[in-house]
């Protein structure tokens, strides 16, 4: 056993240059552990409470101080002397002494620093890589990198209604081949887009974000720069997309004084489920998407239970927003089937073990589970570890642009490196309608 020695919090800034939480964590053997917090933009209104200052004469309200403070003063002197390495006695206490049920008396941002912290450190004690530490000697596949090569939505100024568009480079032997696909495909789409005289700009997870006529012509684009790379769609290259739907449900999100209960604001009308259900629909059979996050509203249940009925032998909904990496609402999910598949966050559950737990369930219960990053990151690579820690085989951290999402999947290709003959590339294995696009 290590016990916890110190824990000391600290305002840093994210990616987007908002503050948020530091935390360094030493043990009485001498290791050391660092955990730092990411944040989200098109965050869901059952995450964990991170908690912001609101004090608007310091970075416009989105100051820390307060779970910094909470760290330091009411934490600290409480897990000093525990053993780090025990995650969920130390993960319990914490929400024990936050009394509430979503972390909003200390802040997800001041548990979730302190958790992944006590894991690092942890890691370092037993003298193992951090996947080898979470998942022992069984963590060895590779995830499919999905990469967030156009963005739109709220991080990126609602370019398009549709938040993310990703490529799912799976028909490849290796992770880092597949990587480099992803890459060329990336640089390839800039050429076009340039060409076209589309702008070139980077949204908040490093893909461009050109103001586009409808949701759909993005798709156009990513198939021209798939092939036009040298890769074929659908057999090499799948796609996956965020619509992030409760971004513009009920308003329309560039003028929400402009309402609609129960609607979508999409292509620029209001629109009710099952247009929404009839456009995935139409689109994945014009193209070769393998996985839609979020496509209704997080509340919207009856529509999930529809889309999930009528496509989900095949293909992949993720829920986000509706489940917030949370093992109550995913249970729920799991009753009524909606969705099959989880999309993994720390920070909207607030610590390591409850985050470990929302993969067992999704697991236990034959859904697949994305690890993902948030849009306001760090350079912190915990989920290329975990991602590989529990064979999850899938990943999301954006474009490969921008230091904070690279710095993930860099730590893949080492993690990729360390395992040497050992490492598996997850592939076509990740998704359903991958191997049912292989086959046509
Ligand atoms: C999402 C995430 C990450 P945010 O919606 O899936 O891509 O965005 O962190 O803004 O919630
Ligand atoms: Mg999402």
């Amino acid at each position: 056993m290590a016990a916890i020695e110190s824990v000391y919090a600290r305002e840093i800034l994210d990616s987007r240059g908002n503050p948020t939480v530091k935390v360094v964590l030493d043990t009485d053997d001498g290791a050391e552990g660092i955990g730092l917090v990411p944040s989200g933009a098109s965050t869901g209104a059952n995450e964990a409470w991170e908690l912001r200052d609101g004090d608007k004469k310091r970075f416009g309200g989105k100051g820390v101080l307060t779970a910094v403070k909470n760290v330091n003063e009411i934490i600290a002197p409480k897990v000093i002397g525990m053993d780090a390495s025990d995650q969920r006695a130390l993960d319990q206490t914490m929400i024990d002494l936050d009394g509430t049920p979503n972390k909003s008396k200390l802040g997800a941002n001041a548990i979730l620093g302190v958790s992944l912290a006590a894991l690092y450190a942890s890691a370092e004690s037993a003298d193992e890589p951090l996947y080898r530490y979470i998942g022992g000697t069984n963590g060895h596949i590779l995830p499919v990198p999905n990469m967030n090569i156009m963005n739109g939505g709220a991080h990126a100024n609602f370019a398009t209604d549709i938040q993310e568009y990703m490529i799912s480079p799976y028909g490849f032997k290796t992770y880092s081949e597949a990587l480099r696909a992803g890459v060329e495909v990336y640089h390839t789409l800039k050429g076009i887009l340039k060409s076209r005289g589309l702008a070139t700009g980077l949204g908040d997870e490093g893909g461009y974000a050109p103001e586009m006529k409808n949701n759909e012509e993005s798709f156009d684009l990513i198939m021209e720069a798939i092939s036009k790379a040298g890769y074929e769609p659908g057999k090499q290259i799948g796609l996956c997309i965020d619509a992030a739907s409760s971004e513009f449900y009920g308003k329309d999100p560039k003028n929400p004084d402009n309402k609609a209960e129960g609607k979508y604001f999409f292509d620029g009308e209001f629109r009710d489920g099952d247009y929404m259900l009839d456009f995935y629909q139409k689109l994945v059979e014009k193209y070769p998407i393998v996985s839609i996050e979020d496509p209704f509203d997080e509340e919207d249940w009856d529509n999930w239970v529809k889309i999930t009925a009528a496509m989900g032998n095949e293909l992949q909904f993720v829920g986000d927003d509706l489940l917030v990496t949370n093992p109550k609402r995913l249970q729920k999910a799991i009753d009524l089937k909606a969705a099959n598949s989880l999309l993994v966050k720390l920070n909207q559950i607030g610590s390591v073990s409850e985050t470990l737990d929302a993969i067992e369930l999704a697991t236990s219960a034959g859904f697949t589970s994305m690890v993902s990053h948030r849009s306001g990151e760090t350079p912190d690579t915990t989920i290329a570890d975990l991602a590989v820690a529990k064979n999850t085989r899938q990943i999301k951290t954006g474009a490969p642009a921008r230091g904070e999402r690279i710095a993930k999947y860099n730590r893949l290709l080492d993690i990729e490196a360390e395992l040497g003959s050992t490492a598996e590339y997850a592939g076509a294995s990740a998704f359903k309608r991958a191997k049912v696009l292989q086959s046509r």
